[in-house]
């Protein structure tokens, strides 16, 4: 391997003590979590206090030389263009994006059919992310550019089938870009590799289960496997898999989740007795502040904007907390205006409606500095306006530990504030003003907030806003943690949960006649370390992609390839695929789009949304082959062939009618009573929520304030904080294209985005390639041959894509008591290369291309 610059330590900006490892795998310990000293009301749900247990960080330069299944995607690039950022989100630009996408990837009609049946109540439900459809009316086109994207990449008419896979090798197709893996096509037919086998071969759909059920029996005890489940999985197939995984008898249950907003579970279910939003969309119509905090709406959450425009419409202000300023954030035309006669013209010429009122461009994890200013400035409005600014009684008759919470927030001083968040104490003024006459206030956040260390903590200072103004359970005011995948919600309401209640344990016992594991799981965290030591040599993955979506790729990697056995179910082609156990099964399955008919005849299943509405999804296209079974029947397959006698569940009724499955819901889960005629009334219906009612269900029945010691989070003058970011043109791990329009950037996701005198500092110029080393307990992992990007983002911090960044993050740097990875708080140095990328460029001949 060659030496780049960067290994020379000076030049990679190393403190001296990080010099002294020289780059040598050393180990750390793994931080104390869930002890801050202040908050002892916060309970962390049992989560296991794993800080003896020593990590060691992969060699990420030569580990990824030493396996030919590459983990990580190749490092060629593929042709950087440079525009300026856009200021206005959608528009026309959009909807020809949309319609060229599904037209190019799904096939003229099969992609038209589709989007117009997206979201429908007859329809099926959008396979992308969580934000909730209209309850009443829905126009036509109930979809947004990403949406089409996602259903046009699910219902891609290419293929590959065995001959695809026999031609390929796993080494082959790991040099293949994240890109063309996804693009390459629907997987056909269940494929095994083998022990010692180069590649995945054809096996037929019973000897695939049988071959699953040898293994798992095989192993000396149940908590020997994972069972990994990502967000898109629908209802029933979450609950039939999460009650086979029981049977088989383990809690062992990671999720995306664990990843995405359990931060956001942990405290809401700690503050306000709920782990989900309290707010409904039509709260979004009468709100008179909304706050947008670490979320990029215009890129993940596109049909958000919809809603924006209309409260912005009805008169609502938004302030946008943010490092960058999102397009989204900035101006929106809403493509369904282009359908309107009397918006037409309007939306064609002028400029879009203005999103945002007032933006706080924070630095990265000054979240709770913000949110604290903010709330001194309110008490300081309320003693000029004894009682109209504070909801007193609220307070007194709902929350506890207001008075600790005060004072805490009279210590935390305006220097400390102004420092952490990078703005000044008037703008917070700002800000504050907004928001002292008014009730009606709705919080939105996402990952900005939950990817941070002390995310549980800064997701408490929001509620303690809300709870201060009495924001919570009244219209147009309240909690809105925006979730991502489509059915993230609805998974961990199924019961995938590696902590699952008691009461939930105990009802589906009596529900299935068996004596289901109480004993906690092993999270998504927890589980890379135990496929790393050993103790686990299992891995079943209902969709998902565990190795790039994690932290710490080659870590992940090393882990994944000792397991005996690895089992994916997919529709479509991933690089977690091809880093495998020594046995392996590539299971394919239907998308919701497809029509899915069983004995009964033909199936559809449910989804909750980010706003606690569950409805029904029918797929209308035809399946894209014989050779693919739907989710239900491939759980109750596995089920099947590894229980044996030992079930009493009659998993073949359950195959046959998902009519079976919800009257197992409806009896074990609360809020489900009779779940078969309430799914089938259009438009579906909502789960209980007690916040939304005034109701909090927590240990002492009281909505709590949280109580933190405000703490400064400092790094090496050389050092930067990155944060990782979606592009426009991808969902989590599948990248749809290489461009990210709004930011300017096209052609190429190699890049990292720096401010300009961070640049001038280290005497970076634009488009000169760095190699980025992250810094955590004495570990050093490096990534190399990014290519460098002026933007506005405040100084010392930094921002790459997921997941090529991922290599960066360790996997024992986890958010407090949550456990989540900190994969908005990565400290780096970032260290030029000689060279310097020239306009488009391309080397194709380092890219493999799909034969
Ligand atoms: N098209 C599309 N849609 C998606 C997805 C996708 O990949 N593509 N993914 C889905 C999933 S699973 C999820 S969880 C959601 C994710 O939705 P987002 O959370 O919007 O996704 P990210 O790209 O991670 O964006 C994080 C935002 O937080 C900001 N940020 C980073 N650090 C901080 C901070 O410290 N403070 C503040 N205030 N802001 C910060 C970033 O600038 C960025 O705007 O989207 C869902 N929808
Ligand atoms: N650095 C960094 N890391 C992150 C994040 C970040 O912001 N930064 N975000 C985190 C977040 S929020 C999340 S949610 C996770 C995402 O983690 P995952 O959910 O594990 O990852 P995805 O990329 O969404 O999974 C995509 C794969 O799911 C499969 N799939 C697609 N549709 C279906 C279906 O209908 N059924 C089945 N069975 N399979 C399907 C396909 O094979 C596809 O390749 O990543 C996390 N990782
Ligand atoms: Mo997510």
């Amino acid at each position: 391997m060659e030496k780049s610059p960067a290994q020379e330590p000076d030049k990679a900006g190393k403190t001296p003590e990080q010099t002294a490892s020289n780059n040598v795998p050393v180990s750390g310990q793994r931080p104390d979590q869930g002890t801050a000293p202040t908050n002892d009301h916060y309970d962390n749900g049992g989560k296991p206090n794993a800080g003896t247990r020593p990590m060691h960080a992969p060699d990420t330069l030569s580990a990824k030389h030493n396996h030919p299944v590459l983990a990580q995607p190749p490092e060629a690039f593929t042709g950087l263009t440079l525009t300026e950022p856009s200021k206005v989100a959608a528009g026309i630009t959009a909807v020809i994006k949309s319609m060229q996408f599904s037209w190019g990837e799904a096939g003229l009609a099969r992609g038209t059919q589709a989007l117009l049946k997206l979201n429908q109540k007859d329809g099926f439900d959008c396979s992308s992310c969580a934000w909730p459809d209209p309850d009443d009316h829905r126009s036509v086109a109930e979809f947004c550019e990403n949406g089409a994207k996602a259903t046009a990449s699910d219902t891609d008419h290419r293929t590959i089938g065995p001959e695809f896979f026999a031609r390929h090798s796993l080494a082959d197709l790991s040099r293949f870009t994240d890109r063309d893996l996804n693009n390459a096509g629907r997987i056909t037919h269940p494929l095994a590799k083998r022990p010692g086998d180069t590649h995945y071969r054809q096996i037929s759909w019973p000897e695939a289960f049988q071959l699953v059920a040898d293994e798992l029996n095989a192993l000396h005890s149940p908590d020997e496997a994972a069972f990994y489940t990502s967000g898109k999985v629908p209802n029933e197939p979450a609950f039939a898999y999460q009650l086979f995984v029981r049977e088989f008898g383990t809690n062992n249950l990671p999720d995306c989740s664990n990843m995405c907003h359990e931060s956001s579970g942990t405290t809401l279910t700690n503050t306000v007795g709920l782990g989900k939003g309290s707010v409904t969309l039509n709260d979004f119509y009468e709100a008179e502040v909304i706050i947008i905090m670490g979320q990029n709406p215009g890129t993940n959450h596109p049909r958000m904007l919809t809603a924006l425009q209309q409260a912005k419409r009805n008169g609502a202000q938004i302030i946008s907390i943010n490092p960058l300023m999102e397009a989204g954030l900035n101006h929106f035309k809403n493509p369904q205006d282009f359908m309107n006669p009397l918006r037409a013209l309007g939306a064609l010429l002028g400029d879009g409606t203005p999103i945002t009122d007032l933006w706080l461009q924070v630095k990265v994890n000054g979240d709770m500095a913000v949110l604290r200013g903010i709330m001194k400035h309110l008490l300081e409005a309320e003693k000029l306006n004894l009682g109209m600014v504070l909801d007193h009684a609220f307070i007194q008759q709902y929350t506890a530990h207001y008075d600790e919470f005060l004072q805490e927030l009279r210590n935390t001083s305006w220097e400390d504030i102004e420092e952490v968040s990078g703005i000044a104490r008037e703008q917070l003024r700002e800000a504050a003003n907004m928001l002292a006459p008014k009730k009606r206030i709705i919080t939105c956040w996402a990952m900005g907030l939950t990817q941070q260390k002390n995310a549980v903590y800064s997701i408490g200072e929001i509620v303690n806003l809300h709870l201060l103004k009495g924001a919570v359970g009244i219209p147009g005011a309240g909690l809105c943690p925006v979730r991502g995948h489509s059915n993230v919600q609805g998974d961990r309401t199924m019961g995938i949960w590696e902590r699952p209640r008691k009461e939930f344990v105990d009802a589906l016992g009596k529900e299935f006649s068996f004596t289901p594991p109480y004993e906690h799981g092993l999270d998504s965290v927890e589980t890379a370390k135990a496929m790393h030591d050993g103790r686990i040599k299992a891995f079943i993955s209902m969709g998902g992609n565990y190795l790039s979506a994690m932290a710490d790729t080659e870590f992940i990697a090393e882990g994944m390839r000792q397991l005996d056995l690895t089992v994916f179910v997919a529709p479509k082609l991933n690089r977690g695929h091809l880093v495998t156990g020594r046995t392996s099964l590539l299971l394919p399955c239907l998308v919701r789009s497809e029509v899915d008919i069983q004995r009964a005849g033909q199936q559809f299943t449910s989804c909750e949304n980010s706003m606690g509405v569950v409805s029904m999804s029918k797929g209308i296209l035809k399946p894209i082959g014989p050779g693919v079974l739907s989710e239900v029947a491939i759980v109750c397959g596995m089920a099947i062939a590894t229980l044996g006698n030992r079930t009493k569940t009659d998993w073949v009724a359950m195959t046959e009618n998902y009519d079976v499955i919800r009257d197992h819901i409806a009896r074990v889960i609360p809020g489900f009573e009779n779940f078969n005629a309430k799914v089938r009334h259009p438009g579906g219906f909502y789960l209980p929520n007690g916040p939304r009612e005034r109701k909090f269900t927590t240990t002492n029945g009281k909505a709590n304030f949280t109580v933190t010691q405000f703490k400064k989070h400092t790094v090496a003058p050389d050092q930067l904080v990155l944060m990782s970011l979606r592009s426009h043109d991808q969902f989590n791990t599948q990248i749809y294209d290489y461009n990210d329009r709004y930011r300017g950037i096209h052609g190429e996701r190699r890049v990292i985005f720096l401010n300009p005198d961070d640049m001038a500092a280290r005497g970076i110029r634009a488009r000169q390639l760095v190699n980025i080393t992250s810094h955590f307990e004495g570990q050093q992992r490096m990534a190399e041959r990014f290519v460098a990007v002026p933007y506005d983002i405040p100084r010392g911090n930094c921002a790459a894509y997921f997941p090529e960044m991922n290599v960066l993050v360790p996997v024992a740097s986890v958010a407090d008591v949550s456990n989540q990875p900190t994969s908005k708080w990565v400290v780096v140095t970032v260290a030029p290369l000689p060279e310097m990328l020239p306009e488009g460029t391309t080397q194709p001949e380092k890219l493999a291309t799909i034969a």
